[in-house]
Order: structure tokens, then sequence, then C-alpha cells
């Protein structure tokens, strides 16, 4: 392929760009966490990393961690009318969200909003191991909720 020389490449419509490290997590909303952590250690070998309640998202969840750092959350709704209660009777059981780790999630917000991109909530919610999660809704995505998240370390 030849390169001409002297003509400027368009800049990349850039919203995030370097503000996004990864794909942190793939969400699942499940029925019986139990039954689904089961399920996940013995067939596919990942360790439980965490699991803790969340009252303000109405979650009772797990991350299960794989040697290349990667992860699979687990989403159990507290009660029917929470967001995975919600989730669970519409869609029934499957991928929720897909989650992206940022370097500032204050600035990633500010900078999505300025691209006509809002935010599920105002400011940072509170998310597993400590750390701030957003979500953009999944009509400005393709039909995917993707959760943001930063962590405090
Ligand atoms: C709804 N829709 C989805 C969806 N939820 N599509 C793909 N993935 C999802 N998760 C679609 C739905 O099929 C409809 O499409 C449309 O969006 C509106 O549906 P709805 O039932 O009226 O939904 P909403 O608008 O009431 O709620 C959707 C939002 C809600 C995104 C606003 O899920 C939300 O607030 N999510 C953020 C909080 C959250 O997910 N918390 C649980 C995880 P049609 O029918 O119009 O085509 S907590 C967590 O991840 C933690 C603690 C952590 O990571 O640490």
């Amino acid at each position: 392929l030849a390169i001409e020389i002297g003509v400027k490449m368009p800049a990349p419509q850039e919203v995030l760009g370097e503000l996004v490290i990864g794909v942190d997590h793939v969400g699942l909303a499940v029925a019986d966490l139990e039954k689904s952590l089961n399920f996940w250690v013995s067939v596919f070998g990942g360790a439980i990393h965490s699991r803790e309640i969340n009252t303000q998202q109405g979650v009772e969840e797990a991350l299960i961690l794989f040697p290349d750092g990667s992860k699979i959350q687990l989403l159990a709704a507290l009660e029917s009318t929470s967001t995975i209660g919600k989730f669970l009777e519409k869609h029934g059981e499957g991928v929720q969200q897909v989650a992206l780790s940022v370097k500032n999630l204050e600035f990633a917000g500010q900078k999505l909003l300025a691209a006509g991109i809002s935010l599920v909530y105002p400011a940072p919610q509170k998310g597993s191991n400590d750390s701030s999660i957003n979500f953009i809704h999944p009509k400005f995505t393709g039909g995917v909720l993707i959760e943001l998240v930063e962590y405090s370390t």
C-alpha cells in the first residue's frame, strides 16, 4: 500500500480514547447465585474473587477471577423490583452488562456527556471492591448495557 507523503490522516473521533483501560468484567444476571457460582467454578475453573451485597444496586454479586485477570460477575436480585429483578423478568438469565475499566470515571462521564451520550446516574455509584461505577444506557451502545468502573488503587 502506497503512503502519500504530506497527506494528513483525519483525526480520530475520540471520545474516551486512552481513558479506557480494557474490559474489566462481563456481568450475568442469574436467578440463583449459589447454583451459578457452583456451575462457573466447577465447569470453568475460576476462583471466587469477591462476594458482596450491594443494597443500592439491589444485588448480591460474586466476581469469578481467571488466571489472565479477566472476570465474570454473577448478579442476583435482592428483590424483584430491582434492576436485575426486572431484567430477569423481561429477558431471563443472561448477559446483562459489559464493564470497561476507566482511568477517571468523572472525566469519562463529562466527555461522554459532551458527545451526547448520557449516563444512567448523575454521579458515580459504589461498585464491588470499593470501585466507582456508572452506566451507559443500551440505547446509546447498540443494545449493550456498558458499565464504566474505576478502582481506587
Ligand atoms: C434494559 N434493556 C437492556 C438492558 N436493560 N438491553 C440490554 N441490556 C440490558 N441490561 C433494554 C430493554 O430491553 C428495553 O429495550 C430498553 O432497554 C428499556 O428497558 P427497561 O426495562 O425499561 O429498562 P430501563 O430503562 O428501566 O432500565 C435500563 C437501565 C437499568 C439501563 C436504566 O438497567 C439500569 O439502571 N442499569 C444500571 C444499574 C445496573 O445495571 N445495576 C445492576 C448491576 P426495548 O424493549 O425498548 O427495545 S450492579 C453492578 O454491576 C455492580 C454493583 C458492580 O459491578 O459492582
